[in-house]
């Protein structure tokens, strides 16, 4: 079968050399992300400017030939093009105005989502007209669940306690935000695939917070809702799913959702996952082996393939990018997939 190794991977091939690209692959480990990051007055600023996030997004790609782009943006746009005021304090992360209340989610407004949304579609418009013909732009979103974290919480590092008790004891009120969520993902991820995205990732990294009995209404409908509304107006663009720490809902997960491929975190067994999940899987290096690199890092990597020898799979990490790895270390984890396979 010809065609780009990472589409080729997803729908479900399992190639003797698998596809390789990094989530946070564009970040601040990069020098060259830090200097054009200098040039923007803030991070929303800076995702909003096609020209810088186009050139961020191919940093990695140039440096390491990576077979996925993937487009440089954040999760959090959704709820800022929603009419939320987000902001992301330097060195401490994102701080929302947070929505307890129906009023709150009543503010909130899908008309000016295509407008302000639109510089991210200049942006996916600019790099595929610059990427090599063998690398696959990787389009994204937060899944409902993980952006209403952020929306309720209004902030990173938290219990969730808040948005636990609104999804237990509000089940109303948090329905809706879930509802309104759906539909602006799928009106922002069908505006990605119709400017030029040839494949779709929904992190849901948060996906380990939400209690057993509502993993269901929390995760499994909305993102089998955003699948469905996609594959119905392009059933071939290909869709990752991350429910981050999901353990043993993965299988049901993988089933019910209609996803093409399975993000899976360090947590668990890549192997294991795949036969569960019956698909292409993404995964799964530990982070902190990329940080700290050497002997362990090349052992795991190997072990890795070795162990997905014969089934589809998409490497990469298991979560992010750490912001103080080396970028030799990135290098040599993708010489690494990229010699000792073939
Ligand atoms: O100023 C800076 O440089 C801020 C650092 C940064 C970067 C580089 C943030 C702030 N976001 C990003 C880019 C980003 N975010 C990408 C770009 C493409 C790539 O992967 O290279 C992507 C896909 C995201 C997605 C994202 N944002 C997620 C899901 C993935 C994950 O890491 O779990 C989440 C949870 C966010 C929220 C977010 N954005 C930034 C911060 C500091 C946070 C909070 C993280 C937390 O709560 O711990």
């Amino acid at each position: 079968m010809a065609g780009k190794p990472l589409l080729r991977a997803l729908a479900g091939e399992a190639l003797p050399r698998p596809p390789i690209w990094l989530m946070r692959q564009a970040g601040r480990y990069l020098p060259e992300y830090r200097a054009l990051r200098a040039n923007a007055k803030n991070f929303i600023a800076f995702c909003l400017n096609p020209e810088l996030a186009t050139e961020v997004t191919l940093q990695p790609v140039r440096r390491f030939g990576m077979d996925g782009a993937i487009l440089f943006a954040d999760i959090l746009l959704v709820p800022h093009a929603l009419g939320q005021s987000v902001a992301f304090v330097e060195n401490e992360g994102p701080r929302l105005e947070p929505i307890r209340d129906e009023a709150s989610i009543a503010k909130l407004s899908a008309g000016r989502l295509p407008e302000a949304l639109d510089p991210v579609m200049q942006t996916i418009k600019s790099v595929r007209a610059a990427l090599p013909a063998d690398v696959t732009l990787i389009g994204f979103a937060g899944a409902p669940w993980t952006v209403a974290t952020y929306m309720i919480e209004g902030r990173g590092g938290t219990d969730f306690e808040n948005v636990r008790s609104m999804a237990w004891h509000e089940p109303k009120l948090f329905a809706r935000l879930i509802d309104t969520l759906a539909d602006a993902t799928v009106t922002y991820l069908l505006a990605q695939i119709e400017t030029g995205a040839e494949a779709l990732q929904l992190f849901d990294s948060w996906a380990g917070a939400v209690p057993a009995p509502l993993f269901e209404t929390a995760v499994i409908a909305p993102t089998a809702r955003i699948v469905k509304a996609i594959k119905t107006k392009h059933p071939h663009i290909p869709i990752i799913g991350f429910p981050r720490a999901a353990g043993s809902h993965v299988a049901d997960y993988a089933a019910r959702t209609g996803v093409d491929c399975v993000g899976v975190d360090h947590m668990t067994d890549l192997a294991t996952a795949a036969d569960a999940a019956r698909r292409c899987v993404q995964g799964n290096l530990d982070p902190i082996l990329l940080l700290n690199g050497g002997l362990a890092m090349d052992a795991e990597a190997k072990r890795t393939l070795d162990a997905m020898r014969g089934k589809p799979l998409v490497f990469n990490l298991g979560h992010g990018v750490l912001q103080p790895t080396p970028p030799d270390h990135v290098a040599r984890l993708v010489e690494i997939v990229k010699t000792y396979a073939s």
